[in-house]
């Protein structure tokens, strides 16, 4: 039986979701007019004003606002509510440019773990569990959030932050955690790291794994829930909209929910900014009509995915988001090409290979090279040079016919590729160096 920490507003209606945002949104955008002067200009600027925005139908005739925007306006530019108001920030690491620092009054911090609250319970989560929490703590919303989910559940939290991998090995033996929370790519190294330690799949007392804040394959998916035997959720968020519980998964893990009570989801064209109907790849955009210290109004979140209204058998009606395939600014273009790193990744993966790998780009001779280095995995290590040579010809026509382009394949022994306890490195692009 599917259990919800919300249930109903997790499954309220679609008139009453409408209705909801209606009256939401009507309110922040006048909260924003009255406190933020910076996104007041840009309104001003498109010739809107609080009297135009009667229902969500209004939202295009609403400014977006970016990364730029961000940058201009730091550290106190769009913050809505005085800083007395305030409780809390959370940042970014701010790896692109300048960080982004998120504010947040009490009520914020609430609704946040609210969402948080949901993807636990979406997972199977209950006051019974034990609750592990490997995502980072401190600036990075990961640790934070799902910490404050974990504790309105209910669960017994262990927050461990990340790192000390074999650390985090012995609390989930000691404590018998059963749930984990952490980024898919030190998912994948806690699970290696449990193998080596002769730990199968029914050794593990972990049911269930909620992990986000990178893009990561469905096939990815499979090989974790083998290796730790649990079924693995995907959670979505970003800094700027609060962090984890954005929109997660449930059950059917088709798709994740966004918890549209708080955020408004649109898709756009990245180019023309026109908004694409549902069922259409874009950028997704998002409003939160409920956050008061940092009410992002129309947000570019440069991350490409598909929206979907159909039913979902778990019985929720918010809206899905299918994983998103990567960041617009994540895109390769190579000789002309769009590339992502996650179809990629779905080759490897296809070929048997974990997700333990990095993409060199270059540009030699007036042309982009493309060179992936793959690690073998223990059991197909081989030192046989004509074995090797094989394998990577394999990979270069899988990766031909994915990507339309030549990648030149390096097969390089298990272990040599640096392991991240948080978001993976997967790219240098050696152009823009
Ligand atoms: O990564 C918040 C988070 C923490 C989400 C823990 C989930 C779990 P930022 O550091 O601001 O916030 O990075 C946000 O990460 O725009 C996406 O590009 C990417 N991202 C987050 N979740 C997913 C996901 C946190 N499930 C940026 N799949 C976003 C793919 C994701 N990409």
């Amino acid at each position: 039986m599917e259990k919800y920490f919300q249930e109903s507003i997790e499954c309220a209606s679609r008139d009453e979701i409408i209705a909801i945002q209606n009256e939401k949104l009507v309110k922040q955008v006048r909260h924003v007019w009255d406190n933020v002067p910076y996104y007041r200009k840009k309104m001003e600027a498109k010739g809107v004003t609080p009297d135009d925005i009667k229902s969500i139908d209004d939202l295009h005739k609403l400014p977006f606002l970016s990364k730029k925007d961000l940058r201009e306006a730091y550290p106190y530019g769009l913050v809505g509510k005085p800083l007395k108001d305030c409780v809390r920030i959370q940042s970014t690491s701010g790896t692109t440019g300048k960080r982004v620092v998120a504010f947040y009054t009490q009520h914020d911090i609430d609704l946040w773990e609210d969402c948080c609250a949901r993807a636990i319970v979406a997972a199977g989560g209950s006051k019974e569990d034990v609750c592990q929490i490997s995502y980072g703590y401190g600036l990075f919303t990961g640790g934070p959030g799902l910490n404050g989910g974990s504790h309105k559940v209910g669960c017994l939290t262990v927050p461990t932050s990340s790192g000390n991998t074999d650390r985090q090995i012995m609390f989930i033996q000691d404590l018998q955690a059963t749930i984990i929370c952490c980024t898919p790519s030190y998912a994948a190294f806690l699970g290696e790291r449990m193998k080596e330690m002769g730990y199968g799949p029914d050794d593990i007392p972990l049911k269930a794994g909620i992990f986000g804040a990178e893009a990561w394959s469905e096939e990815m998916r499979q090989d974790i829930q083998k290796t730790m035997g649990i079924k693995a959720y995907d959670i979505y968020g970003l800094t700027e909209l609060s962090g984890p519980g954005v929109a997660f998964e449930c059950s059917a893990q088709k798709g994740m929910h966004i918890n549209e009570d708080h955020f408004i989801a649109e898709i756009i064209d990245p180019e023309t900014e026109e908004v694409l109907p549902e069922g259409s790849q874009g950028e997704l955009v998002f409003t939160a009509i409920d956050k008061e210290a940092f009410p992002m109004i129309r947000y570019r979140t440069r991350d490409i995915c598909k929206l979907t209204r159909e039913k979902c058998s778990c019985g929720r009606t918010h809206v899905r988001m299918a994983k998103p395939m990567g960041r617009s600014d994540d895109m390769l273009i190579i000789r002309g090409v769009n590339v992502f790193p996650s179809q990629i990744e779905t080759v490897l993966l296809n070929h048997g290979y974990a997700a333990n790998y990095q993409i060199i780009v270059d540009r030699k001779n007036n042309s982009d090279t493309l060179d992936v280095q793959v690690e073998m995995t223990p059991e197909m290590f081989t030192d046989n040079v004509g074995e090797i040579a094989e394998n990577q010809k394999q990979l270069v026509d899988g990766l031909k016919s994915m990507l339309g382009i030549k990648a030149n394949v390096t097969l390089v022994a298990p272990k040599s590729i640096a392991r991240s306890e948080g978001k993976a490195v997967r790219v240098i692009d050696k152009r823009k160096i």
